[in-house]
């Protein structure tokens, strides 16, 4: 047998062994393969039992989720699990590793399941929109008990070996050679009469009690996630219908969310976070630096939250302030954080301890002489950057690499400051850098490649999302960000209040709203860097010159009782916006939501368009990244480049051609990009 199954019988028993990379996902050829494998091993006097075993990093990862969407090929997962289901001879499962989604359904279909001590059991269908729609709903609650699987399925994270065998779904751990393990068993069971497959099994649902309890737990998320829903009804059906009834019902709610759009705009995020990992235009093969130690210059908020990712990681840090009592100030701040982790529970001493003992405090540039990775979080103002750069320059090891965190400023200018532009880029952390998951690794002119996959790869080893940009104001995320920033200040002026403005947002899916965030930020971040710029947002500037600069003065655009940290609306801010429009000369109306949400996300989607024309961005899915990781852009909307495919560009070049008529706004008027797509009758995705 050829293809992606290699096929072998020793002394009776047939081993089929799986070798599809990267990850042994169903795709059509190994179904194929699969089914042969167990044809054969049907139809074959001289095989008594089948083992099942696969090589690479994961058992079965799962459907292949590429080929969603695509007309089905034969044998369909349902058909190859349907041949395992009446195989007249013991078939069994050796999991070495992941078994996920589609892949847990093949091996609830096996007769028994020996799992590895690395083996991972899960059924994350739901992170993807959808449920198991393979039998899984209905073997699962077979095995394990119909709450317990109904709790599996709506988490999606995989139990280990000992747990799976703990709840049922798999038969036992073998520490040692599993696949010998797995022929002794299969002899065993041809030895006996041939145990009922799950499918036939009777009981072993547990009480239904407990299953509605489990469910009623999930209404709140039933009631925004079809999967989730959908998961319970299927669930309950094994209470209520013959096997093969509840499996046709499963069959037709997968389908179903199969078309449901957030389950395409999260199928769409898992390809783009994978593509996003990828660099565009540096040479194949190209080996990151190594990075032992590491440096951040600057002990303020951002430095501290970036020396802790450091530590937090097992990478030693040196904490650099230009004097000892900022770098006191800076030592406390992380040292405060950890303990409130410890205080919640969420960090035990002894890791708060560990970490603390990677982070050194220090004064004077000197101090980063033997960092291999230098962060520069100083105060945003080219002129001081110039100058550290400059310093860097003479004292950083060679071959280091000099990055900055600015948000805003030009790599460019930074990396000319020094002899070496080659090691110097950007590394965007996003606030509070320990927590927010996006690092924007920002490709100068003359960056090395192999420093930029060095960024690349020590995001990952901090836990964080890089996403490769290139210079220009604000990069990806900040610079579409001030687009929106930029039509709630109008939106405000024009006749909308900071709670109808909020709103539209969080209906969307957003957890805040940017009036709420605002004031969570401060607003005198803002109103400090548009007196240093000759900019003016009127409203902005005159909440901040009455005194309300958010949630640190109890007030902002929100009022905030007694240390609230939810804002009430404030009848005050209402007085004050009509106030200003009526100086600014803007007659108010009523604005409803929709405009709302229209004029707060398309300029964003435009700035896009025309990140990407730039080439600031190498894909679209690279921009939806950054939103999703850095803004909290919701998942099951897949970002605003997705967002706008799927509403239809040619929606979007009317609405924004519209907004810029109406407004007089010649930056709302489409993008060329967006132009062509729509003449070429194409969306982003057709760029990628
Ligand atoms: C399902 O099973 C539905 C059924 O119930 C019913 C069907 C009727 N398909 O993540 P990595 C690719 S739904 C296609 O970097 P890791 C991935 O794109 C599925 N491709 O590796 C990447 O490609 P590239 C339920 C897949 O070691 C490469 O493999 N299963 C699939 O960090 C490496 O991926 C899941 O949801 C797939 N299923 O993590 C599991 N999986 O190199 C989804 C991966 O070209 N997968 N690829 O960019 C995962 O969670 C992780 O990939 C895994 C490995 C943990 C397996």
């Amino acid at each position: 047998m050829t293809g992606p199954v290699r096929f072998e019988v020793a002394g009776g028993i047939a081993l089929a062994t799986i070798a599809n990379p990267p990850v042994n996902a169903l795709s059509a050829a190994l179904r194929a393969a699969l089914a042969e494998a167990v044809t054969r091993a049907a139809g074959d006097p001289a095989i008594h039992a089948l083992v099942i075993a696969a090589e690479g990093r994961t058992w079965i990862a799962g459907a292949d989720i590429s080929e969603f969407g695509k007309p089905p090929a034969s044998p369909t997962l349902a058909e190859l699990i349907a041949l395992l289901d009446g195989c007249p001879k013991p078939v069994v499962a050796a999991i070495h590793a992941a078994c996920l989604g589609g892949g847990l359904e093949v091996a609830m279909a096996c007769t028994a399941r020996l799992a590895g001590p690395a083996a991972k059991l899960g059924l994350p269908e739901v992170k993807l929109g959808l449920l198991p729609g393979s039998g899984g709903t209905q073997r699962a609650p077979r095995l394990m008990g119909a709450a317990a699987a109904l709790r599996l399925m709506a988490q999606g994270d995989p139990l280990d070996a000992k747990a799976a065998v703990a709840v049922g779904l798999a038969d036992a751990v073998e520490p040692g050679d599993l696949v010998a393990a797995a022929r002794a068993h299969a002899a065993k069971l041809a030895a006996g009469p041939l145990p009922k497959p799950v499918s036939q099994r009777d009981g072993g649902l547990g009480a239904r009690d407990d299953f509605e309890k489990e469910a009623s737990a999930l209404s709140k998320r039933a009631a925004t996630e079809p999967q989730v829903a959908a998961m319970i009804a299927c669930v309950r059906a094994a209470f209520e219908k013959p096997f093969a009834d509840a499996v046709a019902d499963e069959r037709k709610a997968f389908l179903d969310l199969l078309q449901d759009p957030r389950s395409k705009a999260l199928r769409h995020v898992f390809f783009a976070e994978r593509e996003a990992a990828k660099i565009a235009n540096i040479p194949e093969g190209t080996k990151p630096r190594k990075v032992e130690r590491a440096a951040v210059l600057g002990a303020g908020t951002m430095g501290a939250g970036i020396a802790m990712c450091f530590a937090n990681a097992g990478i030693p840090v040196r904490v650099i302030e230009t004097d000892e009592a900022a770098m006191t100030r800076g030592l406390d701040r992380i040292r405060a954080t950890y303990e409130a982790s410890v205080k919640r529970g969420s960090l035990a001493p002894e890791r708060r301890d560990a970490r603390m003992a990677l982070i050194e405090g220090a004064v004077g540039l000197e101090a980063a002489k033997d960092a291999d990775l230098i962060v520069e979080a100083v105060f945003e103002e080219m002129g001081l950057k110039k100058q550290v750069f400059a310093t860097l320059d003479k004292v950083a090891k060679p071959g280091a690499i000099i990055a900055s965190n600015t948000s805003y400023l030009d790599i460019d200018d930074m990396a000319a400051a020094t002899n070496r532009p080659g090691d110097v880029l950007g590394m965007h952390f996003f606030s509070p850098a320990n927590v927010m998951r996006l690092l924007e690794v920002v490709r100068a002119k003359d960056t090395a490649p192999d420093a930029l996959a060095t960024a690349a790869e020590i995001g990952r080893r901090l836990g964080k999302v890089p996403v490769v940009v290139g210079v220009c104001f604000g990069f990806v995320g900040n610079r579409m960000l001030a687009r929106r920033t930029q039509q709630v200040e109008r939106l405000l002026l024009e006749g909308a209040l900071p709670q109808q403005v909020d709103k539209a947002l969080t209906d969307f899916g957003f957890r805040m709203g940017p009036c709420a965030m605002g004031d969570l930020a401060g607003l005198d971040i803002g109103w400090r860097i548009r007196k240093a710029t000759g900019k003016r947002a009127p409203v902005a500037d005159a909440l901040v010159e009455a005194g309300r600069l958010g949630q640190k003065t109890g007030k902002g655009y929100y009022l905030y009782p007694e240390g609230a940290r939810a804002g009430v609306p404030d009848p005050d801010v209402a007085a004050l916006i009509e106030k200003v429009a009526a100086q600014e000369g803007v007659t108010r109306r009523a604005i409803g939501q929709e405009e709302i949400l229209d004029r707060l996300l398309l300029p964003m989607v435009n700035e896009g368009a025309r990140i990407l024309e730039e080439g600031v961005a190498a894909r679209p899915g690279d921009i939806d990244v950054v939103w999703l990781h850095g803004y909290n852009w919701p998942a099951w909307r897949g970002g605003p480049m997705h967002w706008a495919d799927a509403r239809g560009l040619k929606d979007v070049f009317a609405r924004l051609t519209e907004l810029a008529r109406q407004t007089g706004d010649e930056s709302l008027a489409p993008a060329p990009l967006l132009a062509t797509l729509v003449a070429e009758d194409r969306g982003f995705a057709s760029l990628r």
